[in-house]
């Protein structure tokens, strides 16, 4: 039996399908060939009903035989110490991938998340438009001078900035051709389309149990 467990919501509405991220953890352990289980929390109650594993009340969370971890970017440089297929093993190589791991979660993401949250909410004015514009700038301009991020060759830093920057809305903000080749080129790896395709699965098969027997 697998030790590994990711954890998920049990269902969520069609919107965030593909998105949710327990599809980093699941894709990482899709490029290690690191066998892992996935069980589920309810959606309904999910704000309150799991705070001692998550404190947020979100997902994912990971468990490792008797280990415990929240945080999808500590989950996946957890897995990356499990195989080198996901970070190297030198010293040099090791510090860009987590280098730069956290820049996708912490000069990234904390851009484009709350960008993205007030383009959805309708806000007239996004502040935060010039923002994603510099941050998605320098990225292009890294993207145009090296094919991936850490050691010049896939890791798991490029595992969570394609991740992070294939979102739609982020992916057609602006010009921006280096980054979108390289969105197109990480997210063509059969691990991810893997694990997109178990995630839809996985929620397909919870709106056929929520409809009840007579949906079959
Ligand atoms: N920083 C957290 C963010 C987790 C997160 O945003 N999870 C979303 C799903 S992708 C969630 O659980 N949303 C449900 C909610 O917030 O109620 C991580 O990377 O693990």
């Amino acid at each position: 039996m697998s030790e590994l467990t990711i954890w998920t919501l049990d269902w969520v509405p069609e919107g965030p399908r593909g998105f949710v991220r327990d599809l980093r953890l699941r894709w990482a352990c899709e490029e290690a060939g690191l066998a892992y289980a996935v069980r589920t929390i309810p959606f309904d109650g999910r704000e309150t009903n799991h705070l001692a594993q998550q404190p947020f009340g979100q997902v994912p969370f990971l468990e490792d035989g008797g280990l415990e971890m929240f945080e999808s970017g500590a989950g996946l440089l957890h897995l990356a110490r499990k195989s080198d297929r996901l970070m190297p093993r030198d010293p040099a190589g090791e510090a860009a991938t987590v280098q730069w791991t956290i820049a996708a979660l912490n000069s990234i993401e904390m851009v484009t998340v709350p960008w993205w949250f007030l383009e959805i909410s309708g806000a007239k004015n996004d502040g935060l438009t010039g923002w994603m514009g510099t941050r998605l700038g320098h990225m292009e301009r890294v993207l145009g001078e090296q094919e991936w991020l850490a050691a010049g060759r896939f890791t798991v830093a490029d595992l969570l900035m394609a991740d992070v920057l294939r979102v739609a809305k982020v992916r057609s903000f602006g010009d921006r051709p280096a980054t979108e080749a390289y969105v197109a080129r990480v997210t063509d790896r059969p691990a991810f389309k893997k694990a997109r395709a178990d995630q839809l699965a996985h929620f397909e098969a919870a709106d056929r149990k929520r409809a009840g027997p007579r949906s079959s």
